[in-house]
């Protein structure tokens, strides 16, 4: 792991679901969510290239607890793809819980990916959807566009974005997770299991202060 990573002219960014929602006050905050903005501002000034992920749910989407009789929030079920984690109401399309977080400063984004729009699929990974078999175009874009290699940033580090650090690697690239630009859900376990997935696939953990470029 070099010590210092230039950023190149075919790198970029992908910002993970940076929204209200997830946010100090939103449906399904992360403890310590909005720690992520300024570290996303201060390190998206040295990429060209920046694409956000916009989790975008319709109302009564199959991840919502209330859309399951009896269950809560953080239980599992099972759905025609296998386990799916239920979770509050959240980031329903047109609401302010999936407004990006007001303080993101970042005008060159180029791509807003939105996710899990499908009332029957969850999508954690900004790649596949959570059947494992519905892609979301994502990987034909970034080929066309000759990008190699993927840094990851936002919410939630052991749920939308290890699975896209993990399938970014499955596509082809090269998968580098900025860790103080994420936070993590932390249910039991949940962090270990992205830790050691990483370094089975191949993720590179890194820190903000490993890139470097000019500004
Ligand atoms: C996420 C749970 C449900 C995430 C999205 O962005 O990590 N987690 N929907
Ligand atoms: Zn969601």
């Amino acid at each position: 792991m070099p010590a210092t990573i230039p950023i190149r002219h075919d790198d970029v960014l992908l910002v993970i679901d940076v929204q209200r929602g997830f946010c100090l006050g939103g449906a399904l905050a992360i403890r310590d969510g909005d720690a992520v903005v300024p570290v996303i501002n201060r390190v998206a000034q040295g990429f060209k290239h920046i694409i956000f992920t916009q989790d975008w749910h319709p109302a009564g989407h199959l991840s919502f607890a209330s859309s399951h009789a009896g269950k809560q929030p953080y239980e599992s079920v099972e759905v025609s793809y296998g386990a799916q984690t239920l979770w509050p109401d959240h980031c329903v399309q047109n609401t302010p819980c999936a407004e990006f977080h007001p303080e993101l400063k970042i005008p060159q984004v180029e791509l807003v990916l939105r996710k899990g729009f499908r009332r029957e699929i969850d999508s954690y990974s900004a790649f596949m959807e959570n059947d494992k078999r519905t892609p979301t175009g994502l990987a034909g874009y970034l080929r066309e566009r000759g990008f190699k290699r993927l840094f990851l940033a936002g919410l939630a580090y052991d749920y939308c974005v290890r699975f896209s650090a993990v399938d970014a690697i499955g596509a082809g690239f090269s998968s580098y997770v900025i860790e103080d630009a994420c936070r993590a859900v932390d249910l039991p376990g949940s962090v270990d299991e992205t830790n050691g997935e990483f370094a089975e696939t191949g993720v590179v953990r890194i820190s903000g202060a490993d890139l470097s470029f000019k500004h």
